[in-house]
């Protein structure tokens, strides 16, 4: 059902700091920025290894745009850090509905956009173990780059 780690989501108060740190501390280069809306936040994707064609892992750094929004609730509470771990899975929806029946609570009713055209939905992290758990199913038809 899943096949890799898709990314995993880091809170940070700075895009642009949080950026320079990963590429001066480990040579990491942003491959892919956008403003989500929708989810709050202004991101930068870095990829670690793999290409964009939905077979990658990344690193996602979280900046709110909003001070309601989930991250932004989140630096608050917990301050910088990790905020999501995210699964790849060919068919989001398939296995969103796999994980309710087994208990889970899944946060949207039908996936949503997320980041370089992707579609993703949520689990929540008291059902988790803690851990907020994001489902991707990547665009496989060439992402947009950066
Ligand atoms: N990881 C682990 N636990 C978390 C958490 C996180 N990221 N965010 C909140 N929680 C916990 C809180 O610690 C709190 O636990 P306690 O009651 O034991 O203190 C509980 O969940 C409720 O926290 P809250 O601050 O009141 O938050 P909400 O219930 O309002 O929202 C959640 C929690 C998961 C429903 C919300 O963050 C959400 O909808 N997340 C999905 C969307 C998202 O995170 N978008 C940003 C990333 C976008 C992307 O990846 O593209
Ligand atoms: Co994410």
């Amino acid at each position: 059902m899943f096949t890799r780690i898709d990314h995993i989501g880091i809170a940070c108060r700075n895009l642009d700091e949080a950026i320079r740190f990963y590429r001066e501390t480990y040579g990491f280069e942003v491959t892919h920025e956008e403003v989500n809306e929708e989810q709050g936040v202004r991101e930068a994707m870095l990829r670690i290894n793999g290409t964009d064609d939905g077979g990658a892992s990344y690193l996602q750094l979280l900046e709110p745009i909003r001070d309601d929004s989930p991250v932004a609730k989140f630096l608050e509470r917990h301050g910088e850090g990790v905020h999501h771990i995210a699964f790849g899975t060919a068919d989001v929806a398939e296995a969103a509905a796999t994980v309710r029946e087994r208990g889970v609570r899944v946060l949207y009713e039908t996936p949503r956009n997320g980041s370089m055209g992707s579609l993703i939905t949520f689990l929540h992290p008291k059902d988790c173990g803690g851990v907020l758990t994001e489902l991707v199913q990547a665009r496989t038809d060439g992402a947009p780059s950066a």
